[in-house]
């Protein structure tokens, strides 16, 4: 069949929106009908050559919900008309990391997702005869796609498109760092780095849980009305924190009888490695833990020094928030549909797929939360 999807030929040249081919689904997989995609910093990273796994010709895109088309031979959880977000973390339920409990990594079919091809070795797309990579398993940025049978969460049919498509990266993300990484309990004490479309998840995750303190911070004072719209009580610009973020930070959060300072639970979705250092050394020695988010650029390094560790700060890092997606995204779905979680305001931009290049402006420029692209 036909399909108009956003390509992208070469890196760092604009999308091109195409007619492209398209394979029906073989075995264990399903064509999706996407109604709806936000544009998230992968796709980003990828479209501008900095990933060095990044594969051209590809369509991109990670973040969809659609409607269930068609179902090739073997696949039995979906049929036909179910509504479905797309998943860049699979879950076979089957595989050592499934079985283990302990990681939300499924390793099914980790080798060929990540060369841009189905389970089988081979694409489902191509133009003009010549094969189009697959990315992230997922390429939302096509209007059909074809995905395995595992990666594929079956949701309520009565949840909108174009808001649930977040949940299919940013929303899980940040709420599932929460939840699932760091386990945060009612009461507890956070900071959160970087108030963009992961961190504003991270504190309303935070309030879900029943966070008391809810430091957010970021370079753009913009960010904090945003913040404070979904949880956050404090905000702090680094640049009026007096040179030493870290003793700031600290001092913000001195409790007890001891009077020591420091946050139970830090997050990063700054991704930058400075940023991750100040996160784990704001934590509570003896408890607090550090999580990190935000991917850093190619070759970039952590450090700190390992006293930090040793007295007892916890450092560690969340793939789409931990979350099993089959299991979870469903849950998340509800969460919203419920109106435990928002999701309306933080997408501030809405296109049509000829005008997905402006959703990378707009990120480019810090103007939009989220962009989402509806077809
Ligand atoms: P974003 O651009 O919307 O937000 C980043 C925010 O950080 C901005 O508000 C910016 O002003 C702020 N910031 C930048 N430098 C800062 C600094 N030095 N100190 C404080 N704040 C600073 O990005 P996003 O969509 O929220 O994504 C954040 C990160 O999370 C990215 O690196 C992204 O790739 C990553 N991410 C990771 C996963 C995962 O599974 N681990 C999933 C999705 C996104
Ligand atoms: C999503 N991400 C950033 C913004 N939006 C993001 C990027 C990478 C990962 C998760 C989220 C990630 C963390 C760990 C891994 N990946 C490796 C997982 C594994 O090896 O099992 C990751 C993932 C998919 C791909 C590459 C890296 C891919 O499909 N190309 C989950
Ligand atoms: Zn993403």
């Amino acid at each position: 069949m036909k399909t108009r999807a956003a390509i992208a030929f070469e890196k760092s040249r604009p999308l091109e929106i195409v007619e492209l081919d398209l394979e029906g689904p073989k075995q264990g997989e399903v064509l999706v009908e996407v109604k709806a995609t936000g544009i998230c910093h992968t796709d980003e990273f990828t479209l501008s050559g900095a990933d060095p796994e990044g594969l051209f010709p590809a369509v991109l895109g990670h973040e969809g919900a659609g409607i269930v088309v068609d179902a090739g031979p073997g696949v039995t959880s979906l049929r036909k008309g179910d509504h479905v977000i797309p998943l860049y973390t699979p879950e076979c339920r089957n595989c050592p990391s499934c079985l283990s409990r302990k990681t939300n990594l499924c390793t099914a079919i980790r080798a060929t997702q990540g060369q841009g091809v189905m389970p089988d070795g081979t694409s489902r797309f191509s133009y003009e005869g010549r094969m189009v990579h697959h990315y992230m398993g997922t390429s939302t940025f096509s209007n059909y796609t074809v995905l395995p049978e595992i990666a594929v969460a079956k949701i309520r049919e009565d949840a909108p498109f174009d808001k649930v498509c977040y949940i299919g990266c940013g929303v899980t993300t940040g709420i599932g760092a929460v939840i699932n990484t760091a386990k945060v309990e009612a009461g507890a004490t956070a900071i959160v780095f970087g108030l963009g479309g992961i961190g504003l998840n991270v504190i309303q995750g935070l309030r879900l849980a029943g966070a008391d303190m809810i430091i957010g911070v970021d370079v753009n004072d913009d960010k904090k009305a945003w913040g404070e719209r979904f949880g956050m009580t404090h905000f702090v610009n680094p640049k009026e924190a007096g040179g030493d973020l870290v003793a700031h930070l600290v001092n913000m959060t001195k409790r007890g009888a001891d009077q020591i300072g420091g946050a139970d639970y830090t997050f990063d979705c700054t991704g930058n490695v400075d940023v991750m250092r100040t996160a784990l050394e704001a934590c509570h020695r003896g408890w607090g833990q550090s999580i990190i988010i935000g991917v850093a650029g190619v070759g970039q390094e952590v450090r700190t020094r390992p006293f930090q560790l040793v007295t007892g700060r916890v450092w560690k890092g969340t793939a789409f928030g931990g979350a099993r997606g089959r299991t979870d995204v469903p849950r998340i779905v509800a969460w919203y549909m419920d109106g435990k979680i928002a999701i309306d305001p933080m997408i501030t931009h809405t296109m049509p797929l000829e005008r997905i290049n402006e959703a990378f402006d707009l990120m480019h420029a810090g103007k939009s939360i989220r962009s989402v692209v509806v077809y």
